[in-house]
């Protein structure tokens, strides 16, 4: 995945047509588009094809699974372009390292480990080291963190060497890009903030520049 922003929008806009004239407004400025299941299931999985042609496209379907359905949700988020897959670390090392080999060099797996959200403090943030250290194992690329408690991120980033972390939870949750980024986050995530805008692309490229200026 490219990495020169940092800046990945989580494009939960279930409107199609909206959702393709924001994603064609802030290509070149996000490094990559995530789509999860409100776009899915509103306009088809067809839009993971149609989005990457204006970016790399990460399916964030939060896979927890047995190992056979993990693998065929990679195999064919894979055929319809995906370039990473979220996924769950709690079912287990099997899932994940099935997940992984799915991907194969196609594509990259990355790992929950604490959730942004305050309901995350409740399962994920008490066993995030171990979700993460799960991750490790599995050879994961990389794993998602909360913007919304950057001290985790750091946690996170003791346990996961150089490995990616993508962060969520800027702006309509409240974690701060530049905080995100300076506590050890590669990129960060930005859905509500970016695409219920008025002007998507001038808030994508308002939070691009917060981030270059703690780079
Ligand atoms: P906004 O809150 O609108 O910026 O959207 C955040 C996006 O990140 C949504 O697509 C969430 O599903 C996703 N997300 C979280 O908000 N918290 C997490 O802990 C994990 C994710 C994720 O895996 O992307």
């Amino acid at each position: 995945m490219r990495k020169s922003s940092r800046l990945i929008l989580a494009l939960d806009e279930t409107d199609e047509k909206k959702a393709l004239a924001i994603a064609e407004s802030v290509s070149g400025i996000v490094d990559a588009i995530k789509i999860n299941w409100p776009l899915v299931l509103s306009s088809g999985p067809e839009m993971i094809t149609k989005l990457s042609k204006y970016s790399d496209v990460i399916c964030d379907f939060k896979v927890a699974d047995i190992p056979n359905t993990v693998r065929l949700i990679v195999e064919n988020s894979v055929a319809r372009g995906a370039a990473a897959v979220i996924v769950h670390a709690f079912p287990g090392s099997d899932s994940l390292a099935e997940a992984v080999k799915a991907a194969g060099d196609k594509a990259v797996i990355y790992a929950v480990t604490e959730m942004s959200h305050p309901g995350g403090k409740e399962f994920t943030a008490p066993n995030a080291e171990r979700l993460a250290q799960v991750g490790v194992d599995c050879d994961v690329a990389g794993f998602i963190a909360p913007a919304t408690r950057p001290e985790r991120i750091a946690a996170i980033r003791s346990i996961i060497g150089d490995r990616e972390i993508l962060s969520p939870g800027v702006g309509a949750q409240g974690g701060s890009a530049s905080e995100a980024i300076k506590a050890g986050a590669d990129y960060v995530i930005v859905g509500r903030a970016i695409y219920k805008s008025e002007n998507p692309r001038a808030v994508a490229e308002e939070i691009a520049n917060e981030i270059k200026a703690v780079l």
